[in-house]
């Protein structure tokens, strides 16, 4: 039987823009393609500025993860001097880190994925007190009440009646692969609403100590600009402490009440669902939350998984940890640049060679990088299964209790090796939650007893000597493992390159062939209906692509794409 091929362009819900062409046959995807469709970008903005500055040119790689380009940044930067920076520093990094992550974590599941799983239009048939009757047997939230239950009914209802859905117009509402009965979407329809809140809360953390965000304005290279010291105009002040202090509590609750048992419910009740959409079973990851000022000790354990052989994890153990430096590559044969190279990102480039849509040729702005010479998949389920292999307690412990949870409403077992699929990815994001929901506390005190210590120390000044230095910095942003990569010539910057979560999990086939990705998990999905294939939405939300991310270079002739006149 031949296949049909399909082409959803652009996938919608993401950051940026991305092509998916999937072969079908027999109800079954048989082939993918995965293709960033946007040419963009930063790196080499770069090159001869000064390396103080990159930080703030890279936080505009991207509209969503601002933040974590920024920490990416002056970690490569210090690594190229090694260059300590104060414990206040680090951890007031740190708070910024598991902010941003959870208001990232919170937005995907709701505001970027729910959809795929939970039907809008349904949830107008649910009652509303058996609905609270569901909420409650999940979790103690204050609102899972029925009055709270009817009015959001009431709100879907006037807004399905205006005939104006607005950005739910295009739901694929009434799908045969939508299977929760219309009392869970009521429920989950009704956090997705409150889930707004949640994720502003979060961002507001991120904004007090970094001054804004979009754009956090609070970094250096050598620490932080946030002044602590009380008896010297403090801006990160005890009033300003316990603000963060409240809107932590507010979060933690949240994510504990609404977000966990949310997913645990979804997983259970599309049980079905989770033997697909596993794809590349090498996991890599990178620890975060150091601990001390060299980036030695960190709170949360990263490394790299073979074949999803968790007996096989090697750890990454630092900054500046050669395993990982020595291991990732950039190979570009499938992408649109000159060149057929497989390259560590301290000789990358970036030369643009586009030739259109070339199903065995080139077909991306995506590069895609290997570690170990193999493609890797990289986010919350990598980072989570390093943590298990590593012994991480707190993520232990989540997850045998979501997993117990997700049997006993199934009624099947559920074992570990349940999470190598697009549900899965889901669970360990919102396990992920919790455990930087625990960091930011653990920081939290950390700052304030340091600061009662009367350390009042953020900012170590950098000294670039004369000749070459290079160097790189990780951090495990909320997509995964991101890197930026830095070649510094007498104080300037000679070369930059960022190789970024998406990257890795959009990346087309690579040097040998081998499927990214996000092609490789789409392979086996069963697609119900071939004119609206939301389970190819399922799978790739699941990763939660930011093609903003993982394209981000620059037109080097330097065409005018649009004037804008400032009256
Ligand atoms: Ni643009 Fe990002 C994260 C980075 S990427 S969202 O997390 O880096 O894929
Ligand atoms: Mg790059």
């Amino acid at each position: 039987m031949t296949s049909t091929r399909i082409s959803v362009d652009p996938v919608t819900r993401i950051e940026g823009h991305l092509r998916i062409d999937c072969d079908i046959r027999d109800g079954k995807v048989v082939n993918a393609w995965s293709s960033g469709q946007m040419w963009r970008g930063i790196e080499t903005i770069l090159t001869g500025r000064d390396p103080r500055d990159a930080w703030l040119y890279t936080q505009r790689i991207c509209g969503v993860c601002t933040t974590v380009h920024a920490i990416a940044s002056v970690r490569a930067v210090e690594d190229a001097l090694n260059l300590e920076i104060p414990l206040n520093a680090q951890l007031i990094r740190n708070l910024i880190i598991a902010a941003h992550g959870i208001h990232d974590h919170v937005v995907h599941f709701y505001h970027l994925s729910a959809l795929d799983w939970v039907d809008l239009v349904s949830a107008l048939q649910a009652d509303p007190k058996a609905t609270a009757t569901l909420a409650q047997g999940l979790s103690d939230w204050p609102n899972n009440n029925a009055r709270q239950f009817a009015a959001v009914q009431e709100r879907v209802k006037r807004l399905v009646e205006s005939g104006q859905l607005g950005i739910f117009a295009h739901g694929y509402w009434g799908h045969p692969a939508m299977k929760l009965p219309p009392e869970a979407n009521l429920m989950a329809v009704a956090h997705y609403l409150e889930a707004l809140d949640y994720q502003r809360k979060s961002n507001q953390i991120t904004a007090i100590l970094g001054a804004k965000t979009p754009h956090i304005q609070n970094l250096a290279v050598g620490g932080v600009a946030n002044a602590i010291n009380p008896d010297d105009q403090a801006t990160l002040n005890l009033e300003r402490l316990a603000a963060i202090r409240t809107l932590m509590d507010a979060l933690g609750a949240f994510v504990r009440q609404v977000y966990l048992p949310d997913v645990i419910a979804i997983a259970a009740l599309y049980a079905d669902w989770l033997p697909y959409g596993a794809g590349v079973t090498n996991y890599l990851s990178v620890p975060d939350f150091p601990r001390d000022t060299k980036g030695t000790d960190f709170a949360m354990p990263g490394g790299y998984i073979p074949a999803g052989d968790l007996a096989r994890f090697q750890p990454v153990k630092q900054f500046g940890d050669p395993f990982f430096e020595q291991n990732v590559k950039e190979s570009i044969k499938h992408s649109w640049y000159q060149g057929d190279f497989p390259r560590s990102p301290y000789q990358g480039e970036t030369l643009p060679d586009y030739t259109d849509f070339q199903e065995d040729g080139a077909y991306s702005w995506v590069k895609s990088p290997t570690f170990l010479d193999e493609p890797a998949q990289v986010g919350p389920l990598a980072n989570v299964l390093a943590m298990v292999a590593a012994g991480h307690q707190g993520t232990i412990g989540y997850l045998n209790d979501a997993l117990a949870r997700i049997e006993a409403i199934a009624g099947t077992q559920v074992p570990m090796s349940a999470l190598h699929s697009s549900l899965g990815r889901h669970l360990a994001r919102c396990i992920r939650t919790q455990v930087l929901y625990d960091n930011l506390v653990e920081n939290y005190d950390a700052l304030v007893a340091n600061i009662a210590r009367g350390d009042y120390t953020s900012f170590n000044p950098p000294v670039f000597p004369k000749g070459e230095q290079m160097g790189f910095g990780f951090h495990e942003a909320p997509r995964g493992v991101l890197s930026h990569w830095i070649l510094i010539e007498n104080g300037k910057i000679k070369n930059y390159q960022a190789v970024v979560p998406s990257t890795w999990n959009a990346g087309p086939r690579n040097q040998n062939d081998a499927l990214g990705p996000y092609e490789a998990a789409l392979l086996g999905n069963p697609i119900l209906d071939e004119e609206r294939p939301l389970e190819v939405l399922r799978t790739v939300h699941s990763f939660d692509p930011c093609l903003a991310c993982a394209v981000h270079l620059h037109d080097n002739k330097r065409r005018d794409s649009v004037r804008v006149r400032a009256l």
